[in-house]
C-alpha cells in the first residue's frame, strides 16, 4: 500500500500542479492533503479547484489548516474590515474576496483524517499537532519536544505546517512532517510531499522534492493581482517563494509591535525589513 501525503500548497498552483504530476506517475492508494490549500499565495480559487477535483474524482482526502481558518474568519459576522490588525492580514481579505462563497466548504473540513494500514496500524494526518493547526514541529527540537507537542502519539503519523520536512522515529511511532508543497522553508526550492509505503507489516517513510516553474510561480504574484492588491505582506510572501525561507515570522518578531504603535507604517516596515535580503 501507498499513501502520498501533500500540504502547505498556499495557493501556488504551479507547484501544486507538479506535484499532481509527480503523484500520479507514482501511483498511491490513497492521497491526503494536510490543509493550507489555500492563501499566502496568489492563486487560491485555482488551488481549490484542483483539490475538490481530486477529492472528489480520485478520493483524496482533505485536513482543514490554519489558512482555511483566517479565511473562514473573513467571513464570520462583524469581522473587522478595517485597523491595524486588518491592513496587516490583507492578503487573507484578499484570498476571501477571491474565493467568493466557495470558502464555506471549510466549514466542512476535519481537524485529522485517519486511514487503516494494511499491517493493523493506523495513520495519523493533523495539519501541525493534536493541540492545535497552528503548534507545529521543527527539525532542530528534541524527541522529548516533538512527542510532546504530538502527544499523543500514534503509531504512524503525519503533520506539516512548518515548512520544514523531516521523518524521526520517537518511542514506537514513525513521524514524518511532509514539509511544504509549495512554500518550502527549509532553503530547498523543491516542492515537498510525503511518501509511505506499507509492505511486510512495516511502514516505510520518505520525503520527495519536485521542482516547479519558479518564474511562472512568481509571475502568478503579479498576474492574479496579488501582488498590488493583497497589502504589503504579498511582497514579503514572494521574498519567501524566491529564497525558500520564513520572512514572515521575523518580520512580525521585530516590526508588529513599531506598526501596530504607529512609529512606522507597514508599508515602510516592509520595504526596510526587505532591504536585509537584496
Ligand atoms: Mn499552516
Amino acid at each position: 500500500m501507498k499513501i502520498a501525503i501533500l500540504s502547505d500548497i498556499h495557493a501556488n498552483i504551479t507547484a501544486f500542479e507538479t506535484i499532481v504530476d509527480d503523484i500520479e506517475k507514482w501511483q498511491p492508494d490513497q492521497v491526503i492533503i494536510a490543509g493550507d490549500i489555500v492563501n499566502r499565495g496568489p492563486r487560491s480559487p485555482e488551488c481549490l479547484a484542483l483539490a475538490l477535483k481530486k477529492q472528489r474524482e480520485a478520493g483524496w482526502r482533505i485536513v482543514r489548516g490554519n489558512h482555511e481558518e483566517y479565511v473562514m474568519a473573513h467571513g464570520a459576522p462583524g469581522a473587522a474590515r478595517d485597523g491595524i490588525q486588518f491592513e496587516i492580514y490583507r492578503t487573507g481579505y484578499w484570498t476571501y474576496k477571491k474565493l467568493g462563497d466557495d470558502w464555506r466548504i471549510f466549514e466542512d473540513w476535519p481537524f485529522e483524517q485517519r486511514l487503516d494500514l494494511p499491517n493493523g496500524q493506523t495513520l495519523r494526518v493533523v495539519h501541525a499537532s493534536m493541540k492545535s493547526n497552528r503548534t507545529g514541529t521543527f527539525p532542530w527540537q528534541s524527541n522529548e519536544d516533538v512527542a510532546d507537542i504530538l502527544t499523543p502519539l500514534t503509531p504512524v503519523m503525519a503533520v506539516a505546517h512548518t515548512h520544514r520536512p523531516f521523518i524521526r522515529n520517537i518511542e514506537n511511532s514513525l513521524l514524518i512532517n511532509v514539509g511544504s508543497a509549495g512554500l518550502p522553508f527549509d532553503g530547498n526550492p523543491g516542492a515537498s510531499y510525503g511518501r509511505l509505503t506499507v509492505s511486510n507489516g512495516t511502514v516505510k517513510a520518505e520525503i520527495q522534492r519536485v521542482f516547479f516553474d519558479r518564474a511562472k510561480a512568481k509571475r502568478d504574484f503579479v498576474e492574479s493581482g496579488f501582488l498590488a492588491e493583497g497589502g504589503p505582506l504579498a511582497k514579503l510572501i514572494l521574498h519567501e517563494l524566491k529564497i525558500s525561507a520564513s520572512l514572515l515570522a521575523p518580520f512580525s518578531y521585530y516590526y508588529d509591535e513599531p506598526v501596530k504603535n504607529g512609529e512606522i507604517t507597514l508599508d515602510a516596515a516592509v520595504d526596510k525589513f526587505l532591504t536585509y535580503w537584496q
